[in-house]
Formats: C-alpha cells, sequence, structure tokens
C-alpha cells in the first residue's frame, strides 16, 4: 500500500514565498512551519492505495491534457481539526474547480470516490496552529501559474511527511 494524492506543485519563486509566509506565521499561530520543498495544493487524496492499482493511476497522470492554469492566493484560513493555516483565494478559480471535477470523474472509473465535502483549494502552511492567522488577507498575493498534474506519494516519516512525484504530465 502507498499513501497516494494528485496535486498541483508550485515553481521555485512560488514554492518560495509560500515558504517566506509560512516562517512569518508559524510564530503568530503557535505551529511550525512547513518547509518550501512540500508546499503543495492537492486535487484529490486517495489514501492508501493497493501496488496493483497503482500503474493505472501512473497511466492516468501522465496522459493528462496539458495544464495551463493561474491561481492568486490573497487569502489566509484555518482548519481548526486538523490544525493547519492554510493560503487561498478569495475568488473562486474556475479552472482549479473544473480540473478537480474532471480528475474525480476519471477516478471514479478506477473505482476511486470523491470526498462528500465541497472542495477547498489551499496550501497548507503551518501545522499543528493552535489559532488562526491574525489577519485573514495575504500581505502580498501570490500568483501561482501551474502547467503539470502529479501524482504523488506521501510518506509519513518523524520529521513530517516526505513527498515523491511517481508521475506527470510533462516529463
Ligand atoms: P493537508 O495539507 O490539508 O493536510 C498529503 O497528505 C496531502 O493530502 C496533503 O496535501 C493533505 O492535505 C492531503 N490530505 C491528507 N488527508 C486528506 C484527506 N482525508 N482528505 C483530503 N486531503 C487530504
Amino acid at each position: 500500500m502507498r499513501r497516494l494524492f494528485f496535486a498541483l506543485w508550485p515553481d521555485d519563486t512560488t514554492r518560495q514565498a509560500l515558504a517566506d509566509e509560512a516562517e512569518r506565521l508559524a510564530p503568530l499561530c503557535g505551529g511550525y512551519p512547513l518547509p518550501a520543498e512540500n508546499m503543495h495544493i492537492t486535487l484529490a487524496f486517495l489514501g492508501n492505495v493497493d501496488e496493483a492499482r497503482i500503474a493505472p493511476l501512473v497511466a492516468l497522470a501522465q496522459g493528462w491534457p496539458a495544464l495551463q492554469g493561474e491561481w492568486t492566493l490573497d487569502r489566509l484560513g484555518h482548519f481548526p481539526q486538523p490544525r493547519i493555516v492554510w493560503a487561498g483565494s478569495q475568488a473562486p478559480n474556475d479552472t482549479l474547480m473544473t480540473l478537480d471535477a474532471e480528475l474525480w470523474q476519471a477516478l471514479s472509473r478506477h473505482g476511486f470516490t470523491a470526498p462528500q465535502r465541497e472542495f477547498t483549494p489551499h496550501v497548507s502552511l503551518v501545522r499543528q496552529a493552535e489559532r488562526a492567522a491574525p489577519q485573514s488577507r495575504l500581505p502580498t498575493s501570490i500568483r501561482w501559474r501551474f502547467d503539470h498534474l502529479a501524482l504523488v506519494e506521501s510518506q509519513l516519516g518523524n520529521g513530517g511527511s516526505r513527498y515523491r512525484t511517481l508521475a506527470d504530465n510533462i516529463s
């Protein structure tokens, strides 16, 4: 079994801007900042997947049509349970919502079921946060141009999660 999810990964500049924001927020929220290499948005979390079901997911990622999208992060949010402070956007992003819906549609053909709850696009910045950020806007908005979809494995370890890309639609 491997713990898998589909995600978008930012370029270096965007990732660093998010990590800087996480560093700034961590002491204010009483948690720990996630490192630059972990910054991403999850579109579809699959959980533990049997080895036998992984090959079709790799093929799905590799065969996904080219992506071209943009997301402006300008808002901070808080999930009290699981204690995450995150970055997202005030305005809904149609490209992301459509991409998420299309991805789950494709995944349903492989026996995976979309969650009931509504998709809240977010990038986790601070974990084990004791409280929300003091303000709900990002001091400086961050523009993220995304161009590839990745199937990623999450390995849980002592130092937090480590992520490894198994397949994407650009390499
Ligand atoms: P999070 O950052 O909001 O915790 C790897 O764990 C990725 O999958 C993270 O982006 C994490 O989101 C997400 N994830 C973990 N468990 C999830 C769940 N039950 N539903 C949706 N996403 C989940």
